[in-house]
């Protein structure tokens, strides 16, 4: 496969390249991609030296794959001229996953839905990601009628501009700010831009991107995204409300069988998922999970994964395997 990349020097395009590496992806020719002040750097791929280039070139190299994570200004402009040449675009930007004719896609969940016309395919976003990984299994069961979230987000999710700011902060360094307020030793509850309706946009891509994927739009969710001076993974307390009841021992029991879940679950040693495990590794862990005893047939649970990795780059990959797979592609 000619593979390019769009976005590679950034935070998840550098993951990409390593999780493309690490699963083997049969990459015969890589194009890595970035803005005009990176082309002619250098990228590493299987012991290899790559030269970045520009859009123009990548496109007139007509790659098989290209995965972008270059922002959706980017995507907008450049996914459908890489579409009208045959490239298959898996576009990891919030600019298609809302249009109808665009699939949004979990592996796990929803991957079955792609066909070889889908010559744009958008990839969730990391907080919806995590989340969905864990409620598909339990909503098919039990029926989700309510998600209440809260996230407590890693400043790799904003990029290497806020890596930037905390590691500036915390040596007392002036410096460029991604964020309108500290960062280190705060929490923001801003995540992404403000809408109208007084949420954010991270907030709102958990209610409708887990509806689409879930395809299910009578699950009622509402969200609060905050931003803490972590980087391993984003961290997420759900509150789901179900039509059915359950038993604890039935919720951990389907978890544990979930691909791509794993339980860490055991109040008695301390254990439960956090950052500092989560990172680097393409699973979502899921633990603290409680009845909740305020009302019928309701749950808590705390869900963390990398946000690069699952949340990003991982799910990406492997959406690519799955059209590689199937000759999709
Ligand atoms: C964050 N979730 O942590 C964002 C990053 O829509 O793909 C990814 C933004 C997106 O701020």
């Amino acid at each position: 496969m000619k593979v390019a990349i769009v976005g590679a020097t950034g935070m998840v395009g550098q993951v990409m390249l390593q999780v493309l590496q690490e699963r083997q992806f049969p990459v015969s020719t890589l194009i890595p991609v970035a803005s005009e002040k990176s082309v002619g750097k250098e990228v590493l791929f299987n012991g290899k030296s790559c030269k970045v280039v520009n859009l123009e070139t990548a496109l007139a190299e007509k790659p098989d794959i290209a995965l972008f994570s270059a922002g959706g200004e980017t995507s907008k402009l450049w996914a459908p001229k890489f579409a009208a040449r045959g490239t298959t675009v898996i576009d990891n930007s919030s600019a298609w996953r809302m249009d109808q004719a665009v699939k949004l896609i979990v592996p796990e969940i929803n991957a079955h839905l792609l066909t070889a016309q889908d010559k744009i395919i958008a990839n969730p976003n990391c907080s919806t990601i995590q989340m969905v990984l864990v409620l598909a299994p339990l909503h098919h069961k039990y029926r989700i009628k309510r998600v209440v979230v809260s996230t407590y987000q890693s400043i790799t999710g904003t990029g290497l501009k806020a890596v930037q700011q905390l590691e500036n902060e915390m040596a007392g360094i002036q410096g460029a700010m991604a964020y309108p307020y500290p960062i280190h030793k705060n929490a923001l509850p801003h995540c992404d831009v403000f809408e109208d309706n007084g949420y954010t946009k991270e907030e709102m891509k958990l209610v409708r991107e887990t509806q689409k994927i879930l395809n299910d739009a009578s699950i009622a969710v509402t969200a609060t995204a905050v931003r803490i001076p972590t980087s391993g993974g984003h961290s997420e307390s759900v509150n789901v409300a179900f039509e059915n009841d359950f038993t604890l021992t039935d919720i951990r029991q389907l978890l544990k069988e979930t691909e791509g879940v794993i339980l860490q679950d055991n109040t008695d040693v301390n254990t439960y998922p956090m950052p500092i495990y989560a990172q680097g590794k393409d699973a979502v862990f899921v633990g603290r999970i409680r009845r909740d005893e305020s009302q019928a047939n309701s749950l808590n649970m705390w869900i963390v994964a990398d946000n690069l990795r699952k949340g990003a780059a991982t799910n990406t990959v492997q959406i690519a395997e799955y059209l590689l797979k199937n000759t999709l592609v």
